[in-house]
């Protein structure tokens, strides 16, 4: 039972049983201090943003779990070095593993936000690992007879109650991790269980909201977004879990006066209601990166007035629980749109994912110089004093969302049936006076006007769908916007770095 395959093995093993157990020791502490998600955390806020755009695309929202898979990997494959070393000497792997979870706990104590209690899930992960790994060792070296010629794993036939032993020692490790790693993930749903809040009528609330044509029209997106349903992306690899009873808001940096809220604070407050799309940068044309909620919550501009807003503030930094930053043009969150302190989505609080309890919202604007979630300060100050996390990464500080059409159904390379079908779709344009026409075009022919849903309002965007007789063959389609402005959505194709994506999708179906 020494053989090298077994303490590669073995090495694995007891790493896992370290990394289950730092994990069920940091769910109950502080999730995001679980040595993988640390290590996790700083490759992201690493990563060249190039690389990271390829990822979004590639991955699309499980770039996380792509992300977490690769750091394990690695972690694995040095686990077994680690093994490896252990059979030579047992101090030789041992001392890797510390190294291993050394570079882990340092990596989470130099997280933005962390305290001294983030190293104690690394301890936990040093001794479950280096423990789990003696313990491998040891009833291997006794199955042998220590200091005895290595055996290989197969050509060792003894059945006797020392190889028993290891095996049995093996299976009760490999149990523990299981059942550590379940715990953990028992205790981080126990812990992220929302309270229900109960939102005042609103003092300012927002028109009945029409019917979609959703139910007419099987493909087009639902005109509103379900909260389940809404597009995700942030720098977080788990979600943070903010205890609503001790988290704060507050106004600070170029003011008269710095000021803290409660969420009892914001919600006592009066709350306007309002329909609004919002969009992500990384979004290619066409892409998923678009969601349209009605959100509920405290207008911007009445906390900025509470203040006082000093002289010379060009930017609204705003940061999260865990010091990740959003840039807002100052001039343009205070002219005249519904800057929103949102407390509330789709009539509920917000999901964990979405930024509970409290996030920006700011139509026209890129979530990424806008929407900051788990928002616990608003900082006035200027952009040559403060640089915010995206833009120290290269992306624009100012990013208007370009306006866009986006078709549904049918799908790409899709077949369809000949006969008499329709073309679907959304289109946003929010703050350039809403959609006002969204025009096809069939295989490089005139473009056509298409059928407009209801409106919610100019921050929302609008469904669409143009009838078409198909006839059989392989047709191309294309969909633009035309805003309010008499502007036409830009056949200029951009990649999405550094200000947005532009340019007019077009899809290639077949029709049978
Ligand atoms: N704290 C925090 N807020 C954030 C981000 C983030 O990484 N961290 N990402 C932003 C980006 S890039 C976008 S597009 C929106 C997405 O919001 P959603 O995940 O609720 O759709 O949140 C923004 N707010
Ligand atoms: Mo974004």
């Amino acid at each position: 039972m020494r053989s090298r395959i077994a303490y590669a093995l073995f090495g694995v093993l007891a790493t896992l049983v370290g990394v289950a157990a730092g994990h069920v020791v940091a769910a109950l502490l502080n999730p995001a201090s679980s040595p993988v998600l640390a290590v996790g955390s700083q490759v992201i806020d690493l990563t060249p943003t190039p690389l990271k755009e390829w990822a979004i695309r590639q991955f699309g929202s499980s770039d996380k779990q792509v992300l977490i898979g690769s750091v394990m990997a690695g972690v694995l494959l040095l686990a077994a070095v680690a093994g490896l070393l252990a059979r030579r000497r047992f101090v030789y792997g041992a001392a890797l593993q510390v190294v291993l979870v050394g570079v882990a706990a340092f990596t989470a104590l130099n997280r933005p936000t962390t305290e001294a209690v983030d190293v104690v899930p690394s301890i936990a992960t040093v001794i479950a690992g280096v423990g789990s790994l003696w313990l491998l060792d040891r009833s291997a070296r006794a199955s042998a007879g220590d200091g005895e010629s290595v055996e290989s794993w197969s050509g060792d036939h003894s059945t006797g109650p020392s190889r028993r032993g290891v095996i049995i020692t093996a299976g009760v490790l490999a149990v523990a991790a299981a059942a550590m790693g379940g715990a953990g993930r028992l205790i981080g749903n126990a812990r992220s269980k929302l309270q229900d809040i109960a939102f005042p009528r609103p003092a300012d609330p927002a028109p009945a909201f029409p019917n979609g044509i959703q139910g007419d029209f099987s493909g087009i997106t639902p005109f509103r977004t379900a909260n389940s349903d809404f597009y995700r992306v942030d720098t977080r690899l788990d979600v943070p879990v903010v205890d609503i009873d001790t988290w704060s808001l507050k106004i600070e940096g170029m003011v008269d006066q710095e000021l803290e809220f409660s969420f009892d604070d914001l919600l006592g407050m009066p709350l306007i209601e309002r329909d609004i799309t919002m969009t992500c940068v990384s979004n290619t044309v066409g892409g998923p990166y678009v969601g349209s909620a009605r959100w509920i919550g405290v207008p911007l501009a009445a906390l900025l007035e509470k203040a006082g807003v000093q002289d010379g503030v060009d930017q609204i930094l705003a940061t999260d629980v865990d010091g990740m930053t959003i840039g807002t043009p100052y001039a343009l969150a205070t002219d005249g749109r519904d800057a929103i302190v949102a407390l509330g989505m789709n009539g509920e609080a917000l999901p964990r994912e979405h930024g509970y309890p409290v996030r920006m919202v700011i139509p026209g604007l890129y979530g990424f110089i806008s929407a900051c979630k788990w928002m616990t300060s608003i900082k006035l100050t200027t952009y040559a004093d403060d640089e915010a996390y995206w833009t120290e990464r290269g992306w624009t500080p100012e990013a208007p969302i370009k306006i866009s059409s986006r078709i549904d159904t049918p799908k790409v390379l899709q077949e369809i049936p000949a006969g008499d079908t329709f073309i679907g779709g959304v289109a946003w344009a929010q703050q350039n006076g809403g959609v006002a026409k969204v025009q096809v075009q069939v295989d490089g022919g005139g473009w056509q006007d298409a059928q407009l849903g209801p409106s919610a309002g100019n921050d929302y965007w609008r469904q669409w769908y143009y009838p078409w007789t198909a006839e059989s063959g392989t047709h191309t389609i294309s969909s633009r916007v035309i805003d309010g402005n008499g502007q036409t959505q830009s056949d200029v194709r951009a990649e999405p770095f550094p200000s947005g994506s532009s340019g007019i999708q077009s899809l290639i179906i077949k029709v049978a």
